[in-house]
Order: C-alpha cells, then structure tokens, then sequence
C-alpha cells in the first residue's frame, strides 16, 4: 500500500465518525483532503444530511465549497461537534505536532472548539517524542521583527541544539505568509525538549508569538493506518 492508500484508509475510517445534523472541523493537508472529500461524496449520495463544515484553511475552504459542503465559521457555532484532522507527528500520549502545511492557527482555533477531535495518520508519523522525527516543529510569528523572535525561539532550546529557521517558499526564497499573515518560523531539535507543557508556556510567552504547532492533550482518537492494519487509539 502506498503512503497515500494509507492515508485514505485512516481518513475514511474517521469519517464513519460522521452523523447527519454534525457540525464539523474539516482539517488541511494531504490526509484531510480525502477526509473532506468522503464527507462531499456522503453528502451527495444522501448519506449524510445537515453537515455544517467549518474549514481550518483557506486550501480547505475551498476544497470544501468545490464539494458543496455547506459552510460556516467559528463565530456562528464556537462549539462544534467533530473535527477530523491529520499531522505530522503523533507521541504515545497523543500529543501532535502540526503545522508544516502552515494551517496551525486556525486547526487550532477550530479543533480546540470541538467536543471530539479525531486525528488520522499513516504510521510513518509515530514518534517517541514530539520533535523526535527531527522534521520541523511550526512556530506561527507576526512578521515585525522576525529574525529577533527566530533568535529567541532558538535560545529558548539551546540545549536540545534547536535551530530555528524562517519558512520560506519558491527559488527567490521569499518568506511564507500564512492565511492569518503571519510568518512561520521551523524549529528543529536534536535532543528531546523535555516537558512539553513547559515548552509551550516558554514559546507563548514571547511577545512576538502567534501560535507553535504542539496539540497538547487535545486529540481525542488516533487513527493510524498501517500495513498490518488500522488502529484506533482514544485518549
Ligand atoms: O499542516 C497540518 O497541520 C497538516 O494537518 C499536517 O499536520 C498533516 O499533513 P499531511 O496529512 O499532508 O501529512
């Protein structure tokens, strides 16, 4: 099976999830676009009814209205019933990192509002410890002054050799802006950073930060999709 048959399955399995009459986070990224995609082929089929779709993207806003999902946003419903969503690391306690598709404000804002957030993965996510696969742990930063926000992010983790860089895009290397505006700055660790509640305290405290890509106690049910098989795991 190929990583993307992976993660159709996880996506799929979640959308079972579903009841007519739910109102639903509609998560960004490659696994949540088939997610969002099962919920517009439910709808259109009749098997699904009264969905209310509350997407975490600009991307997946219209993904969503190509489907005919019907929309809304958080000030209409601020307490939604689902959100499905993927990332980019999942550790033995559920925690995420999330974010190197640049959504992690609005999953955030959207997936903290729901009373059930379900989170689907291929198994190449699994991590021992968040920041573990050395891949980029997302910081979203308000552009003023980024290069001192960047520097004091990377000395918050000098002791676990974090290096922190400016997430940039196309040849001219042009910063990445957010849906919000924002830039976002990539951490990367070699060492554990230890307690993560700790860590993100220390990140949020910069003046400068927005929001960091760590979903700490928030998902409710993983859904893994494997060679061997699918596995759930609730919190
Ligand atoms: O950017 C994000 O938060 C995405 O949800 C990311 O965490 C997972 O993206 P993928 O499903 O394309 O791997």
């Amino acid at each position: 099976l190929t990583q993307d048959e992976l993660k159709k399955i996880a996506a799929y399995k979640a959308v079972e999830y579903v009841e007519s009459g739910m109102v639903l986070g509609l998560g960004t990224g490659s696994t949540a676009k088939h997610a969002v995609d099962r919920i517009g082929e439910l709808l259109r089929q009749g098997k699904l009814k009264n969905i209310v779709g509350i997407p975490t993207s600009k991307k997946t806003h219209e993904q969503a209205v190509s489907l005919g999902i019907p929309l809304s946003d958080l000030d209409s419903h601020p307490v939604l019933d689902l959100a499905i969503d993927g990332a980019d690391e999942v550790d033995p306690y559920l925690n995420l990192v999330k974010g190197r598709g640049g959504s992690l404000l609005r999953e955030k804002m959207v997936e903290g509002a729901c009373k059930k957030f379900v989170v689907i993965v291929d198994e190449t996510k699994l991590v021992e410890y968040l920041g573990g696969s050395g891949l980029a742990m997302p910081v979203e930063i308000i552009p003023f002054c980024w290069k001192f926000t960047a520097q004091r992010l990377q000395d918050l983790f000098e002791d676990s050799g974090c290096v922190a860089k400016l997430r940039t895009f196309g040849e001219k290397g042009e910063p990445f802006v957010t849906d919000n505006g924002n830039y976002i700055v990539d951490l990367y660790f070699k060492k554990d950073i230890g307690d993560l509640k700790i860590a993100s305290d220390a990140i949020l405290r910069l003046a400068g930060v927005v929001e960091h890509g760590m979903f700490l106690d928030m998902a409710t049910t993983v859904i893994i999709a494997g060679e061997l098989g699918v596995a759930v795991k609730n919190k």
